[in-house]
């Protein structure tokens, strides 16, 4: 009898002893997670599009495939300068399109006769891809690749060929210029009813990609890197889930609807992150009689995208002479000046206290525990507070010496462990003691940043109402946007 009981209370022992362990080690990963590649991409935050072929020269978006090749002929082309602009507006990459929708080629692809070794521009000899990569390089800054695969002029579209001219399309862009971080394959299609109709071959098209470049991301309405998040005015959903359902879809008119490629699903059974592509001016490509979006825009576009959880990709379109206009490069310093400005000072730095509801096995060992609140204050990337495996709700409290004044709260979930929080609001309390709630949101994802009103507090909650697993959060920061006049 004795016996027994002892072997019972060793068997208590141990599970007790086992659970205090497991909370204090990191939680499992919740759903799917990013792979390497694709969380270096989304560390990059801001990228560049440039939009760039004969379109620039005809003032048109969408090019016949009919037009000369002598029509593209950039004055002085300087892909350094487009390099050291967009480093200085701090970029992290740069994709050009090195064939859009008419066909044409930036570079000598040997499957096309439709390039610049076909052009007057320097005599045949120019190569817009080996300029551009290797300013990156220089730039030490992504280069990526948009390469249409609807293709007005190639005489084999609309049938199977394509495909293998295709094939060698991307041999030939992705092995001769170096690393290449984005591939984009655009799935618009303006073929009419009575149009050319090509069934792609995406499988083969894919594992072209990544037998060539391991480490790009790639682009599409289904990815499998990144998704098109919907729309073209930069806008991701206030609710965006980085995950997504891709079975039995594909680019183009079988791709989601827009509204959940804006969205995600919320059990997609794959990682699959939002880009919110959209231009600085009204059109894709440049033209004179355009101008740059004001620095109120843009910022509004960075709360959108960014601060929504996703990567922005923004369009700043080479002019005909081969440059980025002064126009828009002054813009992208303004937009970079104003960023810098904002988040200059994290108010949240200057709390004396932070705490919270749980942290993570510091019921058994404060002392012990690696995942204190004081982790979302650190800078540190792969530091974060998260609460035993029971708890998916809890809150976070900071306390100030000082009242502070702020209206941006950015919050960012350690998404190498899933995406999490579902439901989540941030109280203070006010002038008269009384705590109330300034602000509510759904997802977090990567990086959130909501909006408010300024607020002025000494003591700041967030609360965490509803995650699909112990909450796992990185960051905590608070500043006072003075330079945004209007919100979107
Ligand atoms: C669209 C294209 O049709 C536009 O011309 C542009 O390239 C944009 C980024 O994607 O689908």
């Amino acid at each position: 009898m004795l016996k027994k009981f002892k072997v019972g209370w060793i068997f208590v022992l141990l599970c007790l002893m086992s659970t205090s362990q497991a909370q204090n080690l990191p939680p499992k990963p919740f759903g799917p997670t990013p792979s390497s590649a694709q969380l270096a991409w989304q560390k990059m935050e801001v990228n560049m599009f440039c939009h760039f072929g004969p379109n620039t020269f005809t003032g048109k978006e969408w090019g016949e495939g009919t037009e000369p090749e002598d029509v593209f002929n950039p004055t002085s082309l300087d892909c350094n300068q487009w390099a050291a602009t967009a480093k200085a507006a701090g970029f992290g990459g740069i994709i050009l399109t090195a064939k859009h929708h008419d066909g044409f080629c930036l570079w000598p692809n040997p499957a096309s006769k439709h390039t610049v070794k076909q052009s007057a521009w320097r005599k045949g000899g120019g190569d817009v891809l080996e300029e551009l990569s290797a300013a990156c390089q220089k730039a030490e800054i992504g280069f990526g690749i948009y390469i249409s695969p609807w293709d007005r002029n190639a005489p084999t579209y609309g049938t199977p060929k394509y495909n293998k001219v295709f094939l060698k399309t991307l041999r030939s862009a992705l092995s001769n210029y170096g690393p290449v971080f984005e591939q984009w394959f655009d799935g618009a299609n303006g073929e009419g009813p009575n149009g050319k109709r090509q069934v792609y071959d995406w499988p083969a098209f894919n594992n072209q990609v990544y037998a060539l470049q391991p480490a790009a991301v790639i682009f599409s309405d289904v990815g499998p890197g990144c998704r098109w998040v919907g729309n073209e005015e930069g806008k991701c959903g206030e609710t965006c889930w980085s995950r997504l359902d891709t079975k039995g879809r594909e680019p183009g008119k079988n791709a989601p609807s827009q509204d959940t490629l804006n969205g995600g699903n919320y059990n997609g059974a794959h990682w699959i992150p939002a880009e919110t592509d959209v231009s600085i001016r009204p059109g894709w490509f440049y033209r004179d009689s355009e101008h740059p979006k004001s620095l109120n825009e843009l910022l509004n576009i960075y709360y959108t995208s960014v601060g929504r959880n996703s990567l922005l990709l923004l369009n700043v379109p080479p002019d005909q002479r081969g440059l980025i206009a002064r126009e828009d490069s002054l813009r992208l310093m303004e937009f970079r000046t104003a960023l810098d400005a904002i988040f200059a000072h994290d108010l949240a730095q200057d709390a004396v206290r932070i705490s919270a509801s749980n942290t993570r096995g510091s019921q058994r060992d404060e002392a012990k525990t690696a995942f204190s609140p004081q982790s979302l204050l650190d800078g540190d990337y792969d530091t974060y507070w998260t609460t035993d495996d029971s708890v998916c709700s809890a809150e976070i409290a900071l306390v100030f010496a000082e009242s502070q004044t702020f209206n941006r709260i950015l919050l960012q979930e350690y998404i190498p462990l899933g995406q999490r929080v579902e439901r989540f609001r941030v109280d203070v309390f006010d002038e008269n003691g009384l705590r109330r709630t300034i602000a509510r949101g759904t997802t977090i994802g990567y990086k959130r940043i909501v909006l408010t009103e300024p607020c002025t507090t000494d003591n700041l909650y967030i609360v965490i109402e509803k995650a699909r697993a112990c909450p796992v959060l990185n960051k905590l920061a608070l500043y006072m946007d003075t330079i945004t006049q209007t919100t979107p």
